[in-house]
């Protein structure tokens, strides 16, 4: 099986962030609405979700923290896409965004889901943002499990 499958989620009283990159909007602005769709269909209420725009992917690590520290939030999708180009930026800002973000894991108490698209081309990008196979609703998902799990007691 490819994609994850989860159990009956419940996202009531949470409080979720999402940090979303405005390069490659195009991509990142389709993950952003499926991430918030199934934070919705969870029964997150709409004011506890916490939308923190970007400018690149390099930049989603410190919108996470920001989101981390100033909203409270139990959970955070970082979201962003970055296409190889024809210099060495990809390898750069992909090794550390994914350590960031890591870090963010270890280092606070709240997760912080990897939703990063790193693609060769533009049509694998989109291939992973649009309809059944949008990426977003499951990274959404994930974040309240994540959150669910942060705030069990004793289990
Ligand atoms: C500079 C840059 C490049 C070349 N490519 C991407 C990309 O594919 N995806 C992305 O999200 N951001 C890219 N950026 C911008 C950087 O993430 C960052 O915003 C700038 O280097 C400023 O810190």
């Amino acid at each position: 099986m490819k994609e994850i499958h989860f159990e009956k989620i419940e996202g009531k009283g949470l409080k979720i962030g999402i940090v979303v990159a405005r390069w490659n909007s195009a991509v990142t602005y389709p993950l952003r609405d499926a991430c918030i769709k199934a934070l919705e269909d969870a029964g997150v209420e709409t004011d506890h979700v916490f939308v923190q725009d970007v400018p690149g992917s390099y930049e989603v690590v410190y919108g996470a923290k920001h989101l981390i520290e100033q909203k409270h939030v139990d959970a955070v999708v970082a979201i962003g896409c970055l296409i190889k180009g024809e210099t060495m930026h990809f390898e750069y800002i992909a090794e550390a965004v994914s350590q960031g973000l890591m870090t963010l894991n270890t280092d606070t108490s709240v997760p912080v889901i990897f939703g990063v698209l790193t693609c060769l081309t533009e049509e694998q990008a989109t291939a992973r943002s649009k309809g059944e196979n949008n990426h977003g609703y499951a990274w959404g998902q994930s974040a309240i499990e994540m959150a669910n799990l942060k705030n069990a007691k004793n289990q």
